[in-house]
Parts: structure tokens; sequence; C-alpha cells
């Protein structure tokens, strides 16, 4: 049988840590969707569609990747996919309190779906979507923070932003 993972995220913009769990996650399981969350109630600096679409690019030489979308709660979507795995990064403590209830709420939603948590590269640990924004709206290099086909894109968006 197929072993499938979900990997949910806003990915506002997908950054460097998060395309390495990616390439982690897919050498491990048979296929790995990457689900973007759809939240009317948060203000993405991406819209959904351009945020598919920077993940399509940066995964594409990945076969066994798919990247989708979602909204509402991921464990409808998990049960709509029939998907029965999460893969979460993580990062630093901080990460893990947040980390640890959503698994444990998903888990009481449906006791099938297991969380699994795959530590950041060392790398990468200090690198959110967050930082990646603030750094590039005030002038800072992002070169190395997310994958290079998206740079001129993530810079685009932020100085229209700064404007
Ligand atoms: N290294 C390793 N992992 C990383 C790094 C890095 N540098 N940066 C981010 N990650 C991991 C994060 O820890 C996370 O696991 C994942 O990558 C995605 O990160 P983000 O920041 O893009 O996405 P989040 O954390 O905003 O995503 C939150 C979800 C969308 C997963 C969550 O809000 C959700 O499931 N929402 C749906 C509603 C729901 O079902 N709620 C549950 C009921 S309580």
């Amino acid at each position: 049988m197929e072993k499938a993972v979900i990997y949910p995220g806003s990915f506002d913009p997908v950054t460097n840590g998060h395309l390495d769990i990616i390439y982690r996650s897919a050498n491990i399981f048979d296929k790995v969707i990457v689900a973007v969350l759809e939240n009317p109630q948060k203000n993405p600096m991406f819209t959904k569609e351009e945020r598919v679409a920077m993940l399509k690019d940066v995964t594409k030489g990945i076969k066994n990747v798919e990247i989708d979308c979602f909204s509402g709660l991921l464990i409808h979507y998990m049960n709509a996919k029939n998907v029965k795995i999460i893969i979460k990064g993580l990062r630093a403590v901080s990460d893990f309190e947040y980390e640890f209830q959503m698994a444990l709420m998903n888990n009481k939603l449906n006791p099938e779906v297991e969380t699994l948590f795959m530590m950041t590269n060392n790398k990468y640990s200090y690198l959110s979507s967050s930082a990646v924004k603030q750094i590039a709206m005030f002038g800072g290099c992002i070169k190395d923070l997310v994958p290079d086909s998206i740079v001129t894109g993530v810079l685009k968006k932020t100085t229209l932003k700064n404007e």
C-alpha cells in the first residue's frame, strides 16, 4: 500500500527550511502532499495561488510531491484525501508546545491520524517565513533563505508592500 503523508502549512512564502523537510520526507514516503492553508482569518502576504505556484516551481524536480491547498480543519482534509500521517517540522522548543497541542487535538479528532515530527536541518533552525518577509521588506538579503527561483518574486511583493 502506498504510504502518503501530508505536510501542511501557510508557506507564506516557502523557505529553504520548508523545502528541506519536503525533500527529506519525499525520500522516506511514497508520496508527499504539501497542503497550503487558505485561512480567511489570516492576512497572508502571498495569495493562495501565489503560494501554490511557488511551491510547484521549487518542487518540480521531485516526482513524488504533490501541491494542493485546503481550508477549514486539517483533519477533514486528511479524511477527504484518505491520508493518516501528518508531517511537521520542528525548529526549537518554542515550536514544540504549539505543535504538541495540535498533534493531540488532531489525534483526538481522528485517532487514526498520527503526527510525525522531523527535526529541522541545523542550517535552517533560525529560518521562518515571517523572518524572510521582514528581511526583504527592509532591504536585507534573502538569497540563502528561500529557493533561488522565487527570490525575485518575493522581493517584488515585499517592495510593493513597503511602498
Ligand atoms: N525548519 C523546519 N521546519 C520548518 C521550518 C524550518 N526552518 N520553518 C517552518 N517549518 C515547519 C513548521 O514547524 C510547520 O510544521 C511547517 O513547516 C509549516 O510552517 P508554516 O509556518 O508555513 O505554517 P504554519 O505553522 O502557519 O501552519 C499551520 C497549519 C496550517 C498546519 C495549522 O494552522 C493548521 O493545520 N490549520 C488548519 C486548522 C486546523 O485543523 N486546526 C487544528 C485544530 S486545533
